[in-house]
């Protein structure tokens, strides 16, 4: 049974993530796993959660298939209210054929009817491949007392990120008068951070419009916005303060996860509002042996640290053999450690095996080694880092 919703979810998960190289080769970027016991898309569902919006469509197409089985009903979230939850939607066949999603805008062209099953008077449209905590309603109640068409999330970037953002140029009351996707020369600094609240008869007519315009991109960012722009319509920046990440290469990814383990970073999970839900597999408890050493690190689930353990994160079912060593690393579930190996400063991916003896990075080299999933290393193997011993 559906019930009309004041504001309902699509979240977009289907880009490629590419620039993640080996961590993206069989999955999806939202479904990658991130600070031991989460995937990416995690915290823009229990954003969905922690903002009361139950209704969630979850757009998806590249590598959908861990991404599906992971969401599954959404009761992880506490998204499988009888009258909304999550859908998973990936591109379906039409009587004209049907066809991939193009940009951004056509995915959510493609839905039309099912945003519509739900009447709402808005529509909030996510990325599931970032990292922040946000309460949506905020952004909402920003958007109903501006009585505005469409309203974009901002933050200030620095300047030499800018030209990877759409920039934007408000006043302030927040009306943004200017909009470029990506510029190559920014006159600003204010970022759209992907996040876009609309009125749904605005937005509709919009996707209407552009899907009608061949030489269309049919993406928000390059089409869409500025179409509504020209057009006058009362576009609104809702100014974030809090963290906020595109976890977009592997040096964010890194440098994200890591930032858990540093007790003065504003980006929390441990605090008690606003909590990140994760649907967890069921694993026995840690174990950690009688010669192991764990210092300043995240141990999930079924581990066993029989090695030494320093500055890293252990997501689920991690075993570190006797005498092997782990420095400012990130070990993604499932991934062994043979005995002796010596591991600084890497990425090890789900269910990969890295031999005994085997050394990957080094502790003078700020190179991030990067082993993707089910890959099997060798003993005694040297590799990534440059080794000054
Ligand atoms: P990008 O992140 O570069 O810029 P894009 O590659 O279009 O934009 O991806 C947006 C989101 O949609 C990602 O989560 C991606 O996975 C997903 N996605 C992409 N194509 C999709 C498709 N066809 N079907 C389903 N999902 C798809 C955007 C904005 C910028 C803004 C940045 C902030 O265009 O203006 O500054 O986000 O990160
Ligand atoms: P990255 O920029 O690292 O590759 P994103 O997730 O931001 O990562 O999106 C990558 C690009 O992949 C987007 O431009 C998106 O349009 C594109 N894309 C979306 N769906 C697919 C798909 N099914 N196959 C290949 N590329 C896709």
């Amino acid at each position: 049974m559906m019930r009309q919703q004041e504001c309902v979810a699509m979240l977009l998960a289907g880009g490629q993530g590419s620039r993640l190289g080996a961590l993206t080769k069989k999955i999806a970027k939202p479904a990658v796993a991130f600070g031991g016991k989460y995937r990416i898309i995690d915290f823009s569902l229990s954003n969905c959660t922690n903002s009361n919006i139950n209704t969630v469509g979850v757009l998806t197409q590249y590598k959908p298939l861990l991404l599906n089985s992971y969401i599954s009903t959404g009761a992880a979230w506490d998204l499988d209210d009888a009258y909304g939850g999550v859908f998973l939607l990936p591109p379906y066949a039409t009587e004209t054929g049907g066809q991939w999603y193009q940009g951004t805008a056509d995915a959510i062209f493609q839905n039309i009817d099912f945003i519509d099953n739900y009447d709402p008077q808005y529509v909030l449209v996510i990325s599931g491949d970032h990292l922040y905590k946000m309460d949506y309603s905020l952004m909402l109640d920003f958007h109903k007392k501006n009585d505005a068409d469409l309203t974009i999330s901002v933050m200030e970037v620095p300047w030499e990120d800018a030209s990877r953002f759409g920039i934007l140029t408000a006043d302030d009351t927040g009306r943004i008068s200017k909009f470029s996707e990506k510029p190559k020369n920014p006159d600003s600094n204010l970022a759209s951070m992907g996040i876009y609240i609309f009125s749904w008869p605005v937005l509709k007519e919009a996707l209407l419009k552009d899907s009608l315009n061949s030489s269309s991109d049919h993406d928000f960012g390059k089409n869409v916005i500025p179409m509504l722009l020209g057009e006058g319509k009362k576009l609104y920046a809702y100014t974030f303060t809090g963290y906020w990440k595109d976890v977009g290469t592997i040096d964010s990814y890194y440098n994200t996860n890591m930032e858990l383990l540093n007790p003065d970073s504003p980006f929390n999970i441990f605090e008690e509002n606003m909590r990140v839900f994760s649907n967890s597999n069921i694993y026995p408890p840690h174990y950690i042996g009688p010669d192991a050493v764990v210092e300043n690190s995240l141990v999930c689930n079924g581990c066993r640290v029989r090695g030494e353990i320093h500055h890293s994160i252990l997501s689920f079912d991690v075993h570190i053999e006797d005498g092997a060593r782990v420095t400012d690393s990130i070990l993604l579930p499932g991934a062994k450690i043979g005995k002796n190996a010596r591991i600084f400063r890497s990425i090890i991916g789900e269910q990969s095996v890295i031999g005994e003896d085997t050394v990957l990075g080094s502790p003078d080299s700020q190179e991030i080694t990067v082993i993707g999933d089910n890959e099997t290393i060798a003993a005694s193997q040297i590799k990534g880092g440059v080794s000054h011993e």
